[in-house]
């Protein structure tokens, strides 16, 4: 068998301006399943999150909050910590874009951009969004009915002039038009793809990339009244993170990234600036920028004002963490935008989770314990039915390959719930409670049959639901080696005999809580 090769994702870099929200979690989630089920393929995973800690919005909440830039990101940064591991993310690092790794990456990229003639210096006089941290054409913006200027993403612009070194952006037209072209698959899904192509087209100017109005970022080399524009700084995160400016070790092992993961409003940092940074640096292009949707509560933009804003703990603590990680894999296609509401969750995890999986599962084994002596049957001759059902759950490694490596999670959760709702209409026809009497073996056949998809199902939920999916393998008593997809398909059947514990329900119902009379 040939070596897997390793496997490099991101999560973006998020702003510890605030507490992180809903949409910072579903990021994570999002790409901590993809993680883990490269992991369980046998590849080798760095999987990499952290936060953005430098810019003009960071400084104005900390001047807002009374308190210094570093303090504000160290305070908001640990919470963010604290996010992923309350969401049970398998993060192998986290970077702080204060650290001193990140300093020394940035100043070498930097440098090496110089080299290569493409930084000059000059004065930069046009519009700017604190929020997006952004500069703006003129042409993007528009005076709405206060009278205030707002930029494309709907964030106020206020004018900015002042001296500045520039990045050659517009030498990299052709370069980047040219990458899109001969790499499809460089951005995804395709609607972004689209909206990059036509914003290149439509002609780069030079990019303005540093600022002197303040001094909360990374210095410029030999310039030190200059601090880096904060994208600069931020994009450059991805490679510190293996080591950068070494490019041995872990840059030799995993650089380019498999797949940078964001979010659709920065698509256009990860897939003009961050490709044309890295050619002019010299360094190879990471293979995919992904960018996944907005999600809205209740068809509602998350807001601080609008006082929807939803705290990631909030809703683990309401409906546990495998059921929402499920539930917004499942519910929003990995890359639109997505809506919530308790209407939608309580839907997902009473149907698909407490009834597909869970009573599938309890009913079968539970026969299994009280009816075949505790141990799992050995199967006689499979019939048609079993082995068309068999045939289904073997099948689904491949086509979860397939969608994960497009990022269709959405896709790879149908697969595996349509071969659950196969497991189910099977098991209700062959009736094997009615075959206890009749045909005992018959019996032992389809309950053996059944536990051998619940196996499959259990383990390709993992990546989704580590803790539901591994407590459902406890079940069948696999163990640590039983459980990566090598063992999927026919290579790891289960094995007649082998002792079955009590099952224990792994999928509660959700339940209102009672309300006060
Ligand atoms: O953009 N739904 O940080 P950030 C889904 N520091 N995703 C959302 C969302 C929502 N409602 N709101 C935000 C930054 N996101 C930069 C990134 S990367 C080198 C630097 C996503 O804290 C957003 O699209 O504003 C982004 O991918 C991530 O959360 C962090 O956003």
């Amino acid at each position: 068998m040939t070596e897997k090769s390793p496997f490099y994702i991101t999560t973006a870099i998020s702003y510890p301006n605030g507490e992180p929200h809903i949409g910072h979690a579903y990021e994570a989630i999002a790409t901590d399943v993809l993680a883990r089920f490269q992991r369980l393929d046998g590849r080798e995973v760095h999987f990499l999150t952290g936060t953005d800690v430098h810019g003009q919005k960071m400084l104005q909440t900390a001047v807002k909050e009374g308190m210094s830039p570093s303090d504000l990101a160290d305070k908001n940064s640990k919470l963010f910590r604290e996010m992923v591991e309350m969401l049970g993310c398998s993060n192998d690092d986290f970077i702080q874009t204060n650290e001193e790794r990140h300093y020394k990456s940035c100043q070498a990229i930097w440098q090496k951009m110089a080299d290569a003639g493409d930084i000059y210096k000059d004065s930069y006089a046009g519009w700017y969004s604190v929020r997006d941290e952004a500069y703006y054409q003129e042409g993007e913006t528009e005076v709405r009915e206060d009278g205030v200027r707002y930029g494309p993403q709907g964030t106020p612009v206020e004018w900015v002039e002042e001296e500045s070194y520039f990045f050659r952006l517009s030498a990299y037209e052709d370069k980047l038009i040219e990458l899109y072209e001969k790499n499809p698959d460089f951005i995804g899904p395709n609607a972004r793809r689209n909206e990059v192509m036509s914003f290149v087209k439509g002609g780069l100017k030079d990019l303005s990339i540093s600022r002197t109005t303040f001094d909360w970022g990374i210095p410029v080399p030999g310039d030190e009244k200059h601090v880096m524009y904060v994208w600069v700084d931020a994009l450059t995160n991805y490679i510190t993170a293996l080591g950068y400016p070494d490019m041995d070790g872990d840059m030799a092992k995993f650089w380019p990234a498999n797949a940078h993961i964001i979010g659709k409003d920065i698509i256009r940092f990860h897939a003009v600036y961050w490709p044309a940074f890295l050619m002019s640096a010299g360094v190879p292009l990471p293979e995919r920028v992904f960018a996944h949707g907005f999600l809205f509560n209740s068809g509602e933009k998350m807001s601080k004002s609008l006082g929807n804003v939803i705290a990631p703990r909030d809703l683990v603590e309401t409906y546990g963490l495998d059921q929402i990680r499920y539930f917004f894999l499942r519910e929003v296609p990995f890359g639109q935008d997505g809506n919530y509401n308790h209407e939608a969750m309580v839907n997902r995890i009473n149907a698909d989770l407490a009834n597909d999986i869970g009573n599938l599962a309890q009913r079968s084994l539970s026969m299994i314990f009280k009816n075949c002596e505790g141990k799992l049957p050995v199967p006689g001759e499979f019939s048609a039915d079993d082995k068309a059902i068999l045939l289904q759950a073997d099948e689904m490694l491949e086509k979860c390959r397939g969608f994960m490596a497009k990022q269709e999670i959405h896709h790879a959760l149908a697969c595996i719930w349509s071969t659950v709702g196969e497991a189910n209409r099977y098991f209700a026809s062959q009736e094997p409670w009615a075959l206890k009497k009749t045909d005992p073996e018959r019996m032992g056949t389809v309950l053996y049959t059944t536990a051998e998809i619940i196996r499959q199902v259990g383990i390709l939920a993992q990546p989704v639901m580590p803790t539901s999916a591994g407590k459902l393998l406890d079940l069948l008593v696999l163990s640590d080696d039983e459980r990566s997809f090598a063992e999927l398909g026919e290579a790891g059947r289960l094995q007649g005999g082998r002792e079955l514990p009590k099952p224990q329900g792994v999928f509660p119902r959700y339940v209102e809580p009672e309300t006060a009379e």
